[in-house]
């Protein structure tokens, strides 16, 4: 049972034992954690604009975007609050911060203009239709958000309809019945996670608890990421998607590793997701950079982007026999939990600790 994590630890080890100065972060303020603009959206529906009857939507606007992360972490909070202090025990984190990762490090921007790439701290603006990562994050946030329509978990007396904004119509779905018809399973994924949430009941006679498990809704919710995933991977990993072929490398392999960690039911509340993002490269990869001696990138960056490489390649190199002998060997579900996310937290947080 060990074997399966010697290796990869072995080979990580090896692969970091040099080079692993110790790299002090800054304590940063609390606010810095929270996705940009965060205090300054509402997680109340009735902010959008309403016409003919219509809750109108500019899915390709920075903050339109964030208000829907907004409003389905705000609705949710009263089933994770025996989980985190602050509704950090809420499971959408790991979607909503990393909504706010991507667009910080530039990768909602218009690969194809490298002077795009530069965070403008002052002014929300669009994510570029051009973009991979903005087109894989749609599918993501939509299915999310119009599946907790459809459930009826979300109370909207209006239908929803997303804005388009030149970019290729057919690549995407723009209201609940467009979504339902074209990606049924991804829909009722999504739909699966808020009729759970809906199932709980208030616990201990505790108006305010639900009893609402926090695996199973952690499950769920990764369920419906993969579903939504799978679609975006399927468009979107074309090289005109992004700004070099080293950070459509990375997508994929980012995609494909966090495969790995959905299957550990890895934690999703806000304090894992921030640690867990905290080696997100600062910026989209450019093709010839030698990351070893790149100042631009922390030694946590460096781990993160070989722990992201490494992962699915062991998979590819061994075809196939990572995960299978990892499913085969650890006989006990709870215990391949454990022993992934174990693997996962030591192999991020190591470089850090070292
Ligand atoms: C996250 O960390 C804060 C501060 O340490 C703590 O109050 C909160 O309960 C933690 N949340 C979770 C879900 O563990
Ligand atoms: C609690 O959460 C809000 C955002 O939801 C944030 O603005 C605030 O700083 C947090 N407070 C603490 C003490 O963490
Ligand atoms: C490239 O991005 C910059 C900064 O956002 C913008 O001012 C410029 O117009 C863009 N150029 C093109 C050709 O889109
Ligand atoms: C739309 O698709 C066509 C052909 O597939 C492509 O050439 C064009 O760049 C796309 N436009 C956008 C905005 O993605
Ligand atoms: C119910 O739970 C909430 C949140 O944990 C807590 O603040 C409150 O004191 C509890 N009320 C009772 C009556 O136990
Ligand atoms: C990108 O991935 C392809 C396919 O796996 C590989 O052949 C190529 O060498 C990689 N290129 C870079 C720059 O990472
Ligand atoms: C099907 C498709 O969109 N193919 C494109 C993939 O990317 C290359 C390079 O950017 C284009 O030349 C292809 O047209």
């Amino acid at each position: 049972m060990w074997s399966a994590l010697a290796i990869p630890t072995f080979l990580f080890l090896s692969l970091f034992s040099v080079g692993l100065a110790s790299n002090p972060e800054s304590v940063r303020a609390i606010n810095k954690n929270y996705p940009p603009f965060w205090n300054q959206v509402s997680g109340d529906i009735t902010v959008f604009p309403v016409k003919d009857n219509k809750i109108i939507i500019n899915i390709w606007n920075y903050l339109d975007r964030l208000q829907m992360y907004k409003i389905l972490i705000t609705q949710t909070n009263k089933y994770f609050v025996h989980i985190g202090a602050n509704d950090t025990g809420n499971v959408l984190w790991a979607l909503a911060l990393t909504y706010g990762k991507l667009y910080k490090t530039g990768r909602f921007s218009d690969p194809s203009n490298s002077s795009a790439y530069v965070y403008d701290a002052g002014s929300p603006g669009y994510l570029s239709v051009k973009s991979g990562w903005g087109g894989i994050n749609f599918f993501e946030i939509v299915m999310n958000f119009l599946a907790a329509v459809e459930s009826k978990f979300l109370n909207v007396p209006y239908e929803i309809v997303l804005v388009s904004r030149g970019e290729n119509k057919s690549d995407f779905c723009y209201s609940v019945k467009e979504c339902r018809a074209s990606y049924p399973e991804a829909m009722d994924a999504a739909v699966e996670f808020y009729q759970y949430l809906q199932s709980t009941r208030p616990a201990l006679g505790n108006v305010s608890v639900y009893d609402a498990s926090e695996e199973r809704a952690t499950l769920l919710m990764w369920k419906a990421h993969r579903a939504a995933i799978d679609i975006g991977l399927s468009k979107f990993t074309n090289m005109s998607w992004y700004s070099s072929v080293s950070e459509r490398n990375f997508t994929v392999d980012f995609l494909n590793f966090m495969e790995f960690c959905e299957s550990t039911v890895y934690h999703s509340d806000f304090n894992s997701s921030k640690s867990f993002l905290l080696g997100f490269p600062c910026k989209p990869l450019e093709d010839g950079e030698n990351m070893a001696s790149n100042t631009n990138f922390k030694t946590r960056e460096k781990a993160f982007l070989t722990l992201v490489k490494f992962m699915p390649n062991l998979n590819k190199v061994t075809d196939g026999w990572f995960f299978m002998v990892w499913k085969s060997t650890v006989e006990s579900t709870q215990l391949r939990h454990s022993l992934g996310r174990f693997l996962i937290e030591t192999l991020l947080l190591m470089p850090l600790k070292a």
